[in-house]
């Protein structure tokens, strides 16, 4: 534990305890997770503060978080939350599973690390959504309230969207910012020395569900190439079998872009 030097009134030197912060990280994401955690370390931010790292239980492949010594946690359970509650200054939700419930980020300070630039596009696969409305894409740091990827910014990062990029493509930028925040911002967060700000717009949010129906492709649509070109990228995301049509049999086909530079 660690000690420091701290005179009383008459002057006289007391060895006190020093105060050992506990930060919960949530996380679904083993990259960003480790990414975090060896940021906490160069940045010297390691000492004086005890770290816990969670994934979540809607999480249906665990062994990427589980081998970096990551245990479950269900941060629905009430007697859970609870728990997070008393033992825990700060918590983080790093691409988490599970959406926080009112109680947690009333309960203690909650923030967020968004793939996406707030509060465009908020929800699911931001970048998807910014390569076919042509919205921001980026990266957010920002405190939680009870809506999805809601609350007062800390900090964010812009990155460019290129005609010529998929989903996958855009993804990669984006968990870059996302590092350079953590870099950026984590002595501030870890300090409680950050500025918040509220966006000026509300913004919008895409489901799951808004991102099923991009995929279920219509062969009879009449919008123009460059629509359909963007729909595919948008919809292209490396293995991730997404976009798909069916033929007259009634056989299904996925389908996905690949653009390269001339
Ligand atoms: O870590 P993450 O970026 O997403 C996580 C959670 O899984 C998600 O529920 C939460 N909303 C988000 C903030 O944090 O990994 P992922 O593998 O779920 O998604 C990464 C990208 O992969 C996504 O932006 C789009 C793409 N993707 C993913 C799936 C599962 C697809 O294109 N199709 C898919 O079926």
């Amino acid at each position: 534990m660690d000690k420091t030097m701290k005179s009383n009134q008459e002057d006289q030197l007391l060895l006190v305890e020093k105060p050992r912060k506990s930060l919960l990280v949530v996380s679904d994401n083993k990259p960003l997770s480790v990414a975090l955690l060896r940021c906490l370390d160069s940045l010297g931010l390691s000492s004086g503060l005890a770290v816990d790292l969670r994934y979540t239980s809607y999480n249906k492949q665990p062994e990427a978080m589980l081998g970096i010594g990551a245990l479950e946690i269900n941060v629905k359970d009430p007697q859970v939350i609870k728990d997070i509650i008393e033992c825990y200054d700060l918590v983080f939700s790093v691409h988490c599973k599970q959406i926080f419930p009112k109680a947690l980020v009333e309960g203690v300070r909650c923030i967020n690390f968004h793939p996406g630039f707030n509060p465009f596009n908020r929800g699911w696969y931001p970048q998807a959504f910014s390569i076919l409305n042509g919205l921001p894409a980026g990266a957010t740091v920002h405190v939680m309230d009870e809506s999805i990827d809601h609350g007062a910014i800390i900090g964010q990062k812009p990155v460019t969207v290129g005609a010529g990029e998929t989903s996958l493509d855009v993804y990669n930028k984006v968990i870059e910012a996302e590092k350079e925040l953590m870099n950026e911002y984590l002595p501030r967060i870890l300090s409680g020395q950050y500025e918040l700000f509220k966006p000026l717009v509300e913004g919008n949010y895409n489901s799951i569900n808004d991102h099923r129906e991009l995929c279920a492709l219509d062969l009879e649509d009449m919008s123009s190439l460059r629509d359909h070109i963007n729909l595919l990228r948008a919809t292209s995301h490396g293995d991730f079998k997404n976009a798909y049509f069916y033929d007259e049999l009634g056989d299904k086909y996925f389908i996905k872009v690949v653009l390269e530079k001339a």
